[in-house]
């Protein structure tokens, strides 16, 4: 029997396991990233790892969230990150060089590499050919170090792609045809590997903008083949030495198969608030829009904004509506000025921002009160813009752009011919704004910067065998860890300060949750199915650790974010019948007896205030168990630094 794509790249990288589905795997992982919203935690853990440099073939670090500067927070964690990365031996991507998925695309990802890094929207990079995975910044920071990154073997769906795409139908549309077909859960546990004739009509940037989006359907990653198309790519970025031919064998075998024929498809668009709400463009034409953004690391690629631009051309945005463009990298921004297109964006009066995650994360240009965004990014959640009642619809830039010109939900075969592009056979290629490391033998000269914005991490503490536990909050399904550690301009700057972020955790569901939390001391948090899917943002685990969150309980919870729980010490327990989340109130005390016993076994009997038993399950690998016993991943770290020195 072949091997699938998938495959191929795990094994060429198992260094435990034997890749057996659902069994445990560990992995080499030959680049990390980080970006500066998780970057500052993934550093104050490398340091208390204590390993002096990183041991990865590349490392990177990018600034490219909080960009903003309305005081020194930002500011002094960009400066802690530089100082981390010149002393560690990680490159620096400098604020405004641009978004972390972009430019690692762009310039360092390479076809049959693996990549782990703290943004669940990582593997973009599987758009080349790489096994590119998000995880928490722990985990980033135990690879930088040259441990294994450590999963589940996941399933595979393969997605044949058959036929080509309309004019004005896009990559994006193709994302969100499978958001609609699998729903946001739909590929948890398993890695979306993408074939057939119809991927060889789409270029790497378009299977970078579907390979984003499948973050979305909760999937551990997404893989793209290495071809002819990959090597044009990298052949344009003066890095061909670093193709390779990847691709399935062809009698491998799959879990499952979903075939799109891309001949098909029509625009498409994602609803308030969900990525997987989708419908035709069609069905919402008429539907007023306030604002429309451009960008993000979904599609903001210079194809996409040469597209945009030729649409724009002579044409002016609607009256009252405000149109921003933030190209994905700086590399992006100076071909639309060296070929023209960029005026043409700027005579259509449309904003033009910095090349940044910007409104995608709330960084700005949120949307009036209970207006309308329609957007080109990856995420609608509520409140993400910034504007607790907006209401945010996720399109590709070509629905963008008629939108932005008509001031309605438009399908843009209504207003626009197809765009004529041509794109440089060679991109203009300027690396100077990212910073090498120190060489290794000046390492210890470099001083690391703190400012006093960065607070000391929570530590966990190793389990008591018998707890009583109250809800402190009872949430139901497909809760966000932007509902848990909502993000937006006001409150990233305390990303690297987790005692003052606490005073946000969970308000966008409950404004009084931080002062209950923290008054109860120990409490345990309730939910429905897929808990934590979104972000990868550690925060959502540390922040309840801060507030005294000893145990999750779910019904299911997402990938990322689960392991962040058992990372962070937070023990997460599904409930053997879901019906039994229905049993459990806010207020209820819950009784757990025998619990270090519990992690070993995998399975728990709570018992309710009026007597009631419910079984939980917490199944675990044999090294989750051993960080939930100590107490957390850094726990467990120095108890084995500890052993290794006596
Ligand atoms: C996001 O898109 O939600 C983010 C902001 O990029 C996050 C990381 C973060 O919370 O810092 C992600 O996708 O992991
Ligand atoms: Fe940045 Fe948005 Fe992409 Fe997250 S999804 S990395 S915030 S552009």
């Amino acid at each position: 029997m072949g091997l699938s794509l998938t495959e191929k790249l795990i094994l060429s990288h198992l260094t435990e396991g034997t890749a057996e589905k659902g069994g445990e795997i560990a992995l080499r992982i030959d680049q990390t990233l980080t970006q500066d919203a998780t970057g500052t935690l993934a550093y104050l853990e490398f340091e208390q790892m204590g390993v002096p440099r990183v041991r990865t073939e590349k490392s990177v670090a990018y600034v490219d969230h909080n960009t903003l500067g309305c005081g020194f927070e930002n500011a002094d964690d960009h400066r802690f990150i530089r100082t981390c990365a010149e002393k560690f031996g990680v490159w620096y991507s400098c604020p405004g060089n641009g978004i972390c998925h972009q430019v690692h695309l762009e310039r360092f990802g390479k076809p049959g590499k693996t990549l782990l890094g703290s943004d669940s929207h990582t593997p973009t990079c599987g758009g080349l050919g790489m096994l590119a995975i998000g995880a928490g910044g722990l985990d980033v920071a135990v690879a930088m170090g040259g441990g294994a990154y450590r999963l589940r073997m996941p399933g595979v769906i393969r997605v044949e792609l058959r036929g080509r795409l309309r004019p004005l139908v896009s990559a994006k549309d193709v994302a969100l045809e499978i958001l609609r077909r699998l729903g946001v859960k739909g590929g948890v546990g398993y890695v979306m590997e993408w074939c057939g004739e119809g991927v060889g009509s789409l270029s790497v940037p378009e299977r970078a903008t579907i390979a984003n989006m499948g973050a979305e359907l909760g999937a551990t990653t997404t893989v793209f083949p290495s071809d002819g198309v990959t090597r044009a790519f990298l052949a344009a970025q003066d890095r061909e030495e670093d193709f390779v031919p990847l691709e399935a064998d062809s009698d491998a075998s799959y879990d499952r198969t979903v075939v799109i024929d891309l001949s098909e498809l029509e625009p498409l668009i994602a609803c308030p608030s969900r990525p997987d709400n989708v419908v035709k463009v069609s069905e919402l034409s008429g539907f007023a829009a306030d604002q429309v953004c451009i960008g993000s690391c979904t599609n903001s690629s210079l194809a996409d904004l040469l597209k945009v631009a030729a649409l724009l051309k002579n044409r002016k945005v609607a009256r009252g509506l405000s149109l921003s463009v933030s190209p994905g990298s700086r590399q992006v921004l100076s071909m639309l000025a060296e070929s023209g297109a960029l005026q043409d964006i700027l005579a259509s009066g449309a904003r033009l921002l910095e090349c940044a995650c910007g409104p995608c994360i709330g960084m700005g240009f949120s949307p009036p009160g209970g207006g309308v965004s329609v957007r080109t990014f990856n995420r609608n959640f509520e409140g993400r813009s910034g504007t607790a009642d907006a209401l945010v619809y996720l399109a590709s830039p070509e629905t963008a752009a008629a939108t932005a010109v008509t001031g309605f939900i438009t399908d843009p075969r209504k207003v626009f011919d197809p765009p004529q592009i041509a794109l440089p056979d060679r991109m203009r290629i300027d690396d100077s704004a990212v910073y090498p490391p120190a060489p290794e033998d000046e390492a210890d000269r470099v001083e690391i910067v703190r400012g006093k914005n960065i607070a000391p991490l929570p530590q966990g503490r190793p389990p008591e065998d018998s707890m009583r536990l109250t809800v402190s909050l009872k949430v139901g399904d497909n809760i966000t860890t932007d509902h848990i550690m909502p993000a937006g301009a006001k409150i990233l700057p305390f990303r690297s300060n987790i005692p003052l972020l606490s005073r946000y955790c969970f308000t966008v569901c409950d404004p009084e949750f931080p002062e209950r939390a923290r008054a109860l001391g120990r409490s345990a948090v309730v939910g429905g199915e897929n808990y934590g899917q979104g972000s990868s943002r550690e925060h959502a685990a540390l922040v309840p650790l801060y507030l005294g969150v000893t145990a999750v309980i779910a019904v299911s919870f997402a990938r990322i974010h689960r392991a962040n729980l058992i990372n962070a010490g937070i023990i997460p327990f599904t409930f053997r019948r879901p019906a039994d989340a229905g049993l459990v109130a806010e207020g209820d005390v819950l009784s757990l007896e025998g619990v270090r016993a519990a992690i070993g076994t995998g399975v728990m009997t709570a018992v309710t205030s009026d007597g009631r038993e419910i079984v939980l399950d917490c199944p675990l690998t044999d090294r989750q168990k051993k960080i939930l016993l100590a107490g957390g991943l850094l726990a467990l770290t120095a108890e084995e630094n500890e052993g290794e020195r006596t």
